[in-house]
């Protein structure tokens, strides 16, 4: 053990600059990654101290009882903190525009993520999912593939568990989905395998813009490991390095890993994967995550019919185009998971004109005239609420009926007024869910449950 640490301790430090008698490490944020940085760090005998904006963070508690030593600093950015500090753990959500971020940049402060650290910490091969729509469908899909080929695979990042943590189990591999907070500040994580699956509108209010937003994903791809890039999405593509292992996927036209409509079916170059049929994962964005699930599992050597297997048995994520009732002909879909323009335009496309959108929340400073054209193809009433229901609003035509809802009970009220037999009523909200609720599984929660009390009383 004392090997592993001293190990661990050498590779930060020269990867890092992490000099244990000289470092003076800031943990920023006590969510669940600064919680999981704080036990990793323990572990390893590194000193550090802890800030927090918040007065009472998530991870209070648990710091009290597994650590009443470390310093924890609450209720606003302490810039004493930062100002001794030679290196920052910043947790994902706080913004690096923070201004005592930014003086300690200045000041020569080197800012890490806990995926640098996680990086570090393993010699695992690391396979890396990034993009603005469907990480978590593929991180999930990629871990259920290497189970049923038996690996001992590690599932986290962005997805829930924080990557440190999952060192806590013994893995031989692991699948990481990354966001573009995580990959902003991590510098040396070097993927056998990664991929960028979509770049769209998202998170425009933190990057400022959709190019440094595409630029703070690309670098999922540093280091030499196969590049999985999506030959139908042209930022995607422009992402490209020469001298690298590219394979490309599409679902529009030929390509390493591609759909082939005639014949319905998934092939990787000449071979015939499986029928699209066989999946238990439905709609044309899927069979793409399928495909890139395919490709990354081809670079890392799984083998095909435990791949196939866990491709027949996958059915998707909870919130995620879940259907929560089928009443009087009329579909309920819950998509909550959509909280950005290209998931909600995914969504629609899957139906003909007969959809009765829910939409709304918080847009994030996304340009949502993307939706027009989808909503207009498919939507026959569109009902918005939430911070930026209104300029969903103003991006729908005229013709089409829009309806102003407080709170989900009553949106699912009109919808269920307007929605006749043969329609689908979908909750797909092109925005983020914190405006009015916790976070978009409880939005889905409330979603499903307004439903099933609507269509009791039928
Ligand atoms: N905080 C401050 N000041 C701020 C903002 C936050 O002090 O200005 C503090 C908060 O009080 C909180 C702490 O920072 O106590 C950590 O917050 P965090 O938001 O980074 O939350 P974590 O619990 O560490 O969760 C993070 C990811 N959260 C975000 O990126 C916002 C989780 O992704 C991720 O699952 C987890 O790490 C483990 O890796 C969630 C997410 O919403 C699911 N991700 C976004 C998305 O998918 O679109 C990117
Ligand atoms: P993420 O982790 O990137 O948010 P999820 O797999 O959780 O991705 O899916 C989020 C939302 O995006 C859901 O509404 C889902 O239906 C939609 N979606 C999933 N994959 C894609 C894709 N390849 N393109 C567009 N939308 C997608």
């Amino acid at each position: 053990m004392l090997n592993e640490q001293e190990s661990v301790l050498t590779v930060l430090q020269q990867k890092l600059g992490l000099n244990p008698e000289a470092a003076k490490v800031l943990v920023v944020g006590l969510g669940s990654t600064g919680l999981s940085v704080a036990r990793f760090l323990k572990n390893i005998g590194l000193q550090f101290a802890i800030v927090d904006s918040r007065n009472k963070p998530p991870g209070s508690d648990r710091m009290i009882e597994e650590m009443p030593d470390v310093a924890v600093f609450t209720g606003g950015f302490d810039q004493a903190a930062f100002d001794v500090a030679t290196h920052l753990v910043v947790s994902p959500g706080v913004s690096l525009d923070e201004l005592s971020i930014q003086k300690a940049m200045q000041a020569g402060c080197r800012v890490l993520s806990d995926i640098d650290l996680f990086a570090c910490a393993t010699d695992k091969p690391v396979v890396a999912i990034t993009g603005s729509n469907g990480k978590s469908t593929v991180t999930t899909l990629l871990g259920e593939m290497a189970r049923q080929a038996g690996i001992d695979v590690g599932v986290g990042g962005n997805l829930g568990v924080p990557a440190l943590e999952l060192l806590q189990h013994p893995a031989s591999m692991y699948v990481l989905e990354l966001s573009s907070f995580q990959l902003e500040r991590t510098s040396v994580l070097e993927p056998v395998a990664a991929t960028v699956l979509n770049i769209s509108d998202d998170h425009l209010d933190r990057h400022r813009s959709l190019e440094r937003y595409a630029a703070e994903k690309q670098r999922i791809f540093n280091g030499h490991g196969c590049m999985v890039l999506n030959l139908d999405d042209p930022r995607v593509m422009a992402m490209r390095e020469a001298g690298r292992t590219v394979r490309t996927f599409s679902v529009q036209q030929k390509a390493d890993y591609y759909w082939d409509q005639k014949q319905n079916m998934l092939m990787a170059g000449d071979e015939a994967v499986i029928a699209a049929a066989e999946l238990a994962l439905q709609g044309l964005h899927n069979s793409a995550n399928v495909l890139a699930a395919i490709a990354l599992a081809d670079a890392v050597g799984f083998e095909r019919e435990p791949m196939r297997q866990a491709l027949r048995r996958f059915q998707g994520l909870p919130h995620r185009m879940q259907k929560v009732a089928e009443v009087n002909g009329v579909q309920w879909i819950n998509d909550s998971k959509a909280t950005n323009v290209g998931a909600c335009v995914a969504a629609l496309k899957g139906f003909d004109r007969n959809v009765v959108l829910i939409a709304g929340g918080d847009a994030k400073g996304a340009d949502l005239s993307a939706l027009t054209p989808a909503v207009t193809e498919h939507c026959k009433a569109v009902i918005v609420m939430g911070k930026d229901g209104a300029l969903i609003a103003d991006a729908v035509s005229d013709d089409i009926p829009r309806y102003t809802a407080e709170h989900m009970n009553e949106a699912v009220k009109m919808a269920h007024n307007v929605a006749k037999k043969g329609d689908v009523v979908l909750l797909s909200p092109a925005c983020a869910s914190l405006d009015q609720y916790k976070n978009y599984s409880q939005r889905g929660d409330k979603f499903a449950r307004a439903v099933k009390q609507q269509v009791q009383s039928i």
